[in-house]
């Protein structure tokens, strides 16, 4: 059969595409994943943000598939829909399935006939993605299917549970990136790549969805086949690799094994990033901090959440962020910062602001730590995404005010707390965000020479954008131009030029025009 995967073209605030633009790792899994014999094209629409519609036309006119994939975060829901219709428009009997975050944990979603979902798969995917390949190839029932939702006869039919898989098993095969059919991959000017090492977590912070995607588990992928999945990014080019794993730092142990297996295979010139809590990096981070920067990590995004013990409490984020010491526990994010740049790693500083009870002085006060202690500012509002449970502490007090999905990107506030509105709170991080941005410039400079050179100047103006000469000299106040800002961004959001077939339902209702920024695109053979 032949399959089409599509990540969404929707980003991210604090990855613009002009600088990050990373495969999704999904695809490449499901890919890896199915009979060897079927033919798989994978697109990550990232790459060709300004020409969404177009490319997908494309691909479907010279792959002409059997079955179409879709990958979608909740913010990328009304994309989908979009793309959906119309891949359904160029040809109607496709068979079209979505996964990822947003259909497993809010499948009620894409059960309305108008969305045009033939299947939907539920939590891990290559597994279950792989027996419907077959079973639609072999035209045998997809009842016996663990993990899916499917259409049949008008009705919607729920297949059993499965579980995760065991993943030092061989279960789960290694990716298949030559699958992809489009080019542009970068991390500042560096072939990009992702690689898993485990999958789960065994915590629960309270805004996070992987509790209720996985259940609370952690299971790892052994050392040597993380090494050759390594070595064959880098043999396609990859000089930076992320590490998209849930929670690497759940076993210190392995990912010093794993540090120590990168530098003996000679992969350490790679540039790696990784995401980790601040508690096992503040109590292990003196010997482990030089050794990842002996394997050739560059940055670590850190999962601070927040400074302050009550909104970490809030954000059930306690346990992974803090530490005993004489006198009781303390929040570890000061500690892990400074080891790891004492260490030449640079951090990347995850912070929520805008929780419940936040007033101007606690969103300030961790604004102001990110400003003294991040290299790149992460910082985002809590966002009620589906099946968490934060989303139920503040559906239950009343503070959700943005029912519009395809905002709920992690730097729009959509709610409020009980002493700030949502504008003022987003007004607040904005403000103060910006400027981090810019003083990390050098340090990109002198890493990337070249691509700051090429790019700097619209780097800037992304960062900045809604600023006029008149705001600069003065003759605007800030609040213009935020909310100009606000008006660029939502129309960025248009990436595909083709009506929702919810429109005017709830959770739609964006209607300016398209206008699109850059990129560079391909489509090739698969
Ligand atoms: C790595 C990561 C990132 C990387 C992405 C790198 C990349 N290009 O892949 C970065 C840091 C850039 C990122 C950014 C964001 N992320 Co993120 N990210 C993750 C993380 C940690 C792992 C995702 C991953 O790659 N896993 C490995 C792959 C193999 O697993 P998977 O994606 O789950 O895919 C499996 C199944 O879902 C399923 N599946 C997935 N797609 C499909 C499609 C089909 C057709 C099928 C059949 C199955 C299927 O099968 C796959 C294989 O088993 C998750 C989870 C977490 N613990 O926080 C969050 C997570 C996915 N991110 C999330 C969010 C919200 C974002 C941001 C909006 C803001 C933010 N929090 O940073 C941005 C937006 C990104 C963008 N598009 O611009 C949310 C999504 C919530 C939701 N309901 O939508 C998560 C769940 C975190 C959370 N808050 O709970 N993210
Ligand atoms: S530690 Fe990270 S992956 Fe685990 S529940 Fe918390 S935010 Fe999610």
């Amino acid at each position: 059969m032949r399959i089409l995967l599509l990540s969404m073209p929707d980003s991210f605030e604090h990855t613009p595409a002009i600088a990050v633009r990373m495969p999704n790792g999904a695809l490449g899994s499901l890919a890896g994943n199915l009979d060897p014999h079927h033919q798989v094209a994978i697109a990550d629409l990232v790459l060709v943000q300004s020409s969404v519609r177009r490319t997908v036309e494309q691909l479907i006119d010279q792959f002409r598939p059997d079955v179409v994939g879709l990958s979608v975060m909740t913010f990328q829901r009304a994309t989908a829909r979009r793309l959906i219709a119309l891949i359904r428009s160029l040809q109607p009997d496709v068979r079209v399935v979505v996964g990822g975050y947003d259909p497993s944990l809010a499948p009620d979603a894409w059960i309305q006939p108008d969305v045009g979902v033939d299947v939907i798969v539920r939590g891990e995917g290559d597994v279950t993605f792989r027996e419907l390949v077959r079973a639609f190839e072999q035209r045998q029932p997809l009842s016996a299917i663990g993990g899916l939702w499917f259409r049949q006869d008008g009705a919607i039919v729920k297949t059993a549970h499965r579980g995760v898989a065991r993943l030092d098993r061989e279960e789960i095969r290694p990716p298949n990136r030559a699958a992809r059919v489009l080019a542009g991959y970068t991390m500042m000017g560096r072939r990009a790549d992702v690689v898993e090492t485990s999958r789960g977590c065994t915590f629960d912070c309270s805004f996070c969805s992987i509790i209720e995607m996985r259940g609370r588990n952690f299971h790892r992928f052994p050392i040597a086949r993380v090494i050759d999945d390594i070595a064959d990014a880098h043999a396609r080019g990859a000089r930076s690799i992320f590490l998209v794993d849930d929670n690497i730092t759940l076993d210190v142990e392995r990912f010093e094994a794993l540090c120590e297996a990168i530098i003996t295979a000679g992969l350490n010139r790679i540039d790696y990033l990784v995401q980790g809590m601040t508690a096992p990096l503040a109590a292990r981070g003196a010997t482990l901090a030089p050794l990842m920067r002996r394997a050739g990590f560059r940055y670590v995004f850190l999962g601070i959440e927040n400074v302050l013990d009550a909104d970490l409490a809030f954000l059930k984020a306690r346990a992974k962020n803090s530490r005993q010491q004489a006198g009781g526990r303390v929040n570890s994010a000061l500690a892990a910062v400074t080891i790891l740049r004492a260490h030449g790693l640079l951090v990347v500083g995850g912070l929520i602001v805008g929780n419940p009870d936040d007033r101007r002085e606690s969103v300030t006060a961790n604004l102001e730590f990110a400003r003294q202690h991040v290299d790149w500012p992460y910082i985002q509002h809590p966002t009620p995404y589906p099946g968490t449970p934060m989303t139920r502490d503040f559906e239950d007090r009343g503070l959700v005010v943005n029912r519009r999905l395809e905002e709920y990107d992690g730097t729009t506030a959509v709610t409020r707390s009980t002493h700030l509105d949502p504008e003022e709170i987003e007004f607040m991080r904005w403000q103060a965000e910006r400027w981090m941005k810019v003083r990390h410039l050098p340090a990109v400079f002198r890493h990337d020479p070249m691509f700051v050179l090429r790019n700097g100047r619209r780097m800037l103006a992304h960062t900045f954008r809604g600023t006029t000469w008149r705001s600069v000299v003065g003759l605007e106040e800030a609040r213009d131009v935020f909310r100009r800002y606000r008006g660029i961004r939502r129309r960025e959001r248009e990436y595909v030029d083709w009506p929702d077939p919810l429109e005017g339902a709830a959770g739609s209702d964006e209607a300016e025009p398209a206008t699109q920024p850059h990129r560079p695109e391909r489509v090739g053979a698969s």
